[in-house]
């Protein structure tokens, strides 16, 4: 069933990225409204050959709207997704202002489409290493209960931005230009160079990526009781997150069986070639909607065969942030 659809954040990179998807999946609207800053009001925007002029995003932007895209930054999303779902609309909504609250399903497709239906208005989209770690994890833990899981993360830029992935490139042209690099987006030089995420510090001494990958992980598996550890870095890559996950099953679990399960789970690809060397890279997962997964390898220090490796890659912009949004919006539409 089409709907009326609106973007809020749609000259963002994630606003782009819903502009693509939309397209490529054919999602269904009868109406489309793309609203930004003031800043962008006016700007024109062509999409599937029509030309749309950008509002100004405001509390009376959302009368007649069935679905709300959002992803405009936390502060916005608190100011407005509110009106957003008052004035009828459901909001999908891609800032972490409501992913922790209660009454506001955190949701990946894959994992618990089932929550959808519990929305009372907002619907919140979990952060992007959240989804690219978890998608090929909930496949294994249905099956062998995962009692422990230590991920070290490896963030691509477009995770801060448009803004950031431009200063990326600026910044190897300036560098090998023999030039000062330029940081604004980054608070240090990301070009051959990696930094700790730039996300506030809380008092135990995890950013508050880390903390997001532990909070929302319990809340989407409902499992509030797994051992989660994160840390996570920034790396000069474009758009595609990878992280390295070491999992503690409940009872003994092998490379071949993870294969097995993760061969035929949803938005995951298995590439771990050992004879040549050939795992999951950001450029394979860039533009892909489905987690890469290689280095399936025991644990040997775990007893019992209970400890796994894997490393995997999952383009940020898309599964990590636009696909995973559009994918419970088509969901509602089925609802
Ligand atoms: C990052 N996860 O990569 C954040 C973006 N939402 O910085």
């Amino acid at each position: 069933m089409a709907c009326h659809l609106a973007i809020a954040g749609v000259t963002g990179a994630v606003g782009q990225e819903f502009l693509s998807i939309l397209e490529e999946r054919n999602f269904p609207f009868t109406t489309l409204k793309m609203l930004a800053s003031s800043r962008s009001k006016g700007k024109k925007i062509t999409f599937k050959g029509k030309e749309y002029t950008v509002e100004e995003l405001t509390k009376d932007s959302f009368a007649g709207i069935d679905i709300a895209l959002f992803s405009a930054g936390g502060g916005r999303s608190k100011e407005f997704a509110p009106a957003a779902a008052k004035a009828g609309a459901v909001v999908v909504d891609n800032s972490s202002a409501f992913r922790m609250d209660p009454g506001v399903p955190l949701v990946v497709p894959e994992i618990n489409a089932e929550a959808i239906k519990a929305h009372k208005g907002i619907i919140a989209n979990p952060n992007c290493s959240t989804i690219i770690g978890i998608v090929p994890v909930w496949p294994l833990h249905q099956v062998n209960p995962v009692k422990r899981m230590v991920v070290s993360t490896y963030q691509a830029a477009s995770g801060a931005g448009a803004a950031a992935m431009a200063e990326l490139e600026a910044q190897s042209r300036e560098i090998l230009d023999g030039r000062k690099p330029t940081c604004n987006a980054f608070p240090y030089q990301i070009a051959f160079n990696c930094f700790s995420h730039n996300s506030a510090l809380g008092p135990d001494g995890y950013n508050e990526e880390e903390t997001k990958m532990v909070k929302e992980t319990r809340k989407i598996f409902n499992c509030p009781d797994i051992a989660i550890t994160a840390t996570c870095v920034r790396i000069p890559v474009m758009r595609a997150h990878c992280e390295s996950i070491n999992l503690e099953f409940a009872d003994p679990m092998t490379p071949e069986k993870v294969r097995e399960l993760l061969a035929a789970a949803p938005g995951v690809t298995v590439m771990d070639d050992r004879e040549h060397n050939r795992f999951p890279m950001p450029i394979d997962a860039s533009g892909m909607d489905d987690v890469l997964v290689g280095r399936i390898r025991q644990d040997e220090s775990l007893p019992d065969n209970r400890g796994i490796n894997i490393w995997v890659a999952g383009d940020q912009l898309r599964k990590g942030a636009a696909l995973n949004a559009v994918q419970i919006a088509e969901r509602l539409l089925e609802l």
